[in-house]
């Protein structure tokens, strides 16, 4: 199974996030492209649009029916890693393919993620990762994922739904007063790179990211893998989240060519 360095390992702890390029190969990310170009088309309650109520947003837990989503979400890459940082096995709690399109995506606003877990879907303890795997070449002009530093660290902040900018049904996003002064002292960064790459990121941890006003998709998927004994009953967000607890067995990339033929 795959595994993290120590210093990998550090760096997370110490910022709340690590950054690790090109964790996929092209090829295993072609075809997981292939396939979210795919799901966009298809007229189901899980493909959430954006303000214009036409422009696809995200592709909501597309793991359930999709079987080289389900791969990605379970492929040793990021499983492993995750298994690693938690010190636990981990069960899907959500995934979300954000396919912040050219020209139309809009942004999503600085938030914890925390907040919505513990609130709306019983969360016991932030204990899980929330992992960004980036499907297309991420660069400055698509809206990177833009990170504040070290905010793993901050008490929890619950801020009110909005749907008023971000149009996300659920996000919580409190005032941004009060994440300023760490803006101030740490600065933000906004990790890019080619598609395969991945954010591993704190829950608790500081973010958001600005529309794309480039000629250019930003397909990432947002994959969050919580500890199987942190287990999350709430039923506020209905099947945005999971209940199946099952741990999740890494697969290895061959497994990936089956998904794909099936
Ligand atoms: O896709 C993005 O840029 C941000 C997504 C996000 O903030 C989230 O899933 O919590």
């Amino acid at each position: 199974m795959k595994k993290l360095t120590a210093s990998q390992v550090a760096s997370y702890r110490k910022n709340g996030y690590l950054f690790v390029p090109k964790l996929f190969p092209p090829k295993e990310i072609r075809a997981i492209d292939r396939e979210v170009e795919t799901l966009v088309l298809e007229d189901r309650p899980s493909v959430i649009k954006e303000h214009d109520g036409k422009t696809v947003r995200s592709v909501l837990n597309a793991h359930i029916y999709s079987p080289v989503i389900d791969w990605l979400c379970r492929s040793e890459r990021v499983v492993g890693p995750v298994m690693q940082l938690l010190e636990r096995e981990v069960y899907i709690f959500q995934s979300i393919v954000n396919v912040k399109r050219a020209f139309d995506g809009a942004q999503w606003t600085w938030h914890q993620d925390y907040p919505t877990y513990k609130i709306d879907d019983k969360m016991p303890e932030p204990r899980a990762v929330n992992v960004m795997i980036f499907i297309d070449d991420v660069n400055e002009f698509n809206g990177p994922l833009m990170i504040v530093p070290e905010t793993q660290k901050f008490k929890v902040k619950i801020g009110a739904v909005d749907t008023s900018v971000t149009p996300y049904p659920h996000g919580r996003y409190p005032d941004v007063d009060w994440v300023k002064p760490a803006m101030a002292g740490k600065g933000i960064v906004a990790p890019k790179g080619p598609a395969g790459s991945a954010i591993f990121m704190d829950i608790m941890t500081v973010h958001g990211s600005g529309p794309n006003m480039s000629p250019w998709h930003r397909n990432v998927m947002s994959l969050t893998l919580n500890a199987v004994d942190n287990k999350a009953t709430g039923t506020v967000r209905g099947p945005s989240i999971c209940h199946d607890y099952t741990p999740v067995q890494p697969l290895p990339s061959k497994a990936l060519t089956a998904a794909a033929r099936a």
